[in-house]
């Protein structure tokens, strides 16, 4: 059996790290993982996104939850286990466990131990009659969830944010066939989905006029200098947000102004002028298509929610 990779010791982890950032590096396009976005300057940079007058996401998110967490928490039904992944700090999680009647127990789901014990340490200071059980686990692999939900009357996945869209169509169906299974059969899913818009508005929001994404991008060699030593310079990297129309979805790049030899661990990557690292891909769906996305899974979708002007969408997904 693989061993876990928070089991293993700190040195056999940079190596599996510098592994992986490697063979990303290799591939053409070169590409490197999301997860690299999000040390400690990272997660500000994407608080700050959040606030910015391009990135409509966030703040259409939570408009829908306060108009509608009521008639989600209605449709989710008393004594619910409410299994997050990714934990909630969020005003969103807030505005429905506010709505839930009696939930049985909070359950968040983080790979970052740090992270999860903060968020639900404060949601538990919130709701003192909730039960918060928090699971450190990659909540793209199974994982085992903790003995109070087997007695809720119904498990519900929350996954706000659209962060579904950051996973390429087989990895996304995999992600929600995995959300089937642990829900059961009159379990349900309640996820945040980005819905299709015009080019410059989708493009607008994630190349930004303060260029705070274009920092949080470029932050992801940061990162990555001090996380496996890698000597990237972050003034040799453009921003490059675009929409490709074929596979519905913006593409966050870093292209290369020079040519350029990049040293990770004890190997070199060489990379030319004009080269592109993909960063990031965030899937824009339509209701029709993430229907499917959805049936190919197992799920019928029960309840859209959507703000007036359609920019975003919350689907309560239950087994078909
Ligand atoms: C947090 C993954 C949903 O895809 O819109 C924001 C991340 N990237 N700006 C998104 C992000 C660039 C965000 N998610």
């Amino acid at each position: 059996m693989a061993k876990r990779p928070n089991l293993l010791a700190a040195a056999d982890r940079e190596d599996a790290l510098t592994t992986d950032v490697l063979e990303g590096l290799r591939k053409h396009p070169k590409e490197l993982s999301p997860v690299w976005f999000y040390d400690e300057a990272g997660s500000s940079l994407f608080d700050s996104i959040c606030e910015l007058p391009e990135y409509y996401i966030t703040r259409t998110e939570l408009e829908i939850m306060r108009l509608h967490a009521a008639e989600m928490a209605a449709a989710i039904g008393p004594e619910a286990a409410l299994i997050e992944l990714g934990s909630g700090t969020s005003l969103k999680t807030r505005l429905l466990l506010a709505q839930l009647d009696s939930p049985s127990v909070y359950v968040p789901v983080d790979i970052s131990r740090e992270h999860l014990l903060d968020a639900a340490g404060a949601i538990a200071r919130e709701y003192p009659d909730l039960r918060v059980a928090p699971v450190c686990a990659d909540f793209t692999a199974p994982f085992q969830l903790p003995p109070h939900v087997a007695s809720s009357r119904r498990r519900v996945v929350y996954f706000p944010g659209s962060t579904i869209g950051n996973f390429e169509a087989d990895k996304a169906r995999a992600l929600l066939a995995r959300m089937r299974q642990i829900v059961g059969r009159n379990g349900a899913a309640l996820i945040g989905a980005d819905l299709r818009k015009a080019r410059d508005v989708l493009e607008r929001a994630y190349d930004d006029r303060a260029g705070v994404t274009a920092e949080f991008n470029r932050n992801a060699l940061r990162h990555l200098n001090r996380k496996v030593g890698a000597d990237f310079d972050l003034d040799a990297f453009d921003h490059l947000a675009v929409w490709v129309e074929d596979m519905s979805r913006i593409e966050m790049h870093l292209v290369s102004k020079a040519d350029q030899r990049v040293h990770i661990g004890n190997e070199t990557v060489a990379i030319r002028r004009g080269e592109h690292l993909h960063t990031e891909y965030c899937h824009k769906y339509t209701l029709e298509s993430f229907a499917a996305l959805a049936a190919s899974a197992g799920f019928d979708v029960a309840r859209v929610w959507m703000d007036p002007d359609r920019k975003f969408s919350v689907q309560l997904l239950e087994p078909a």
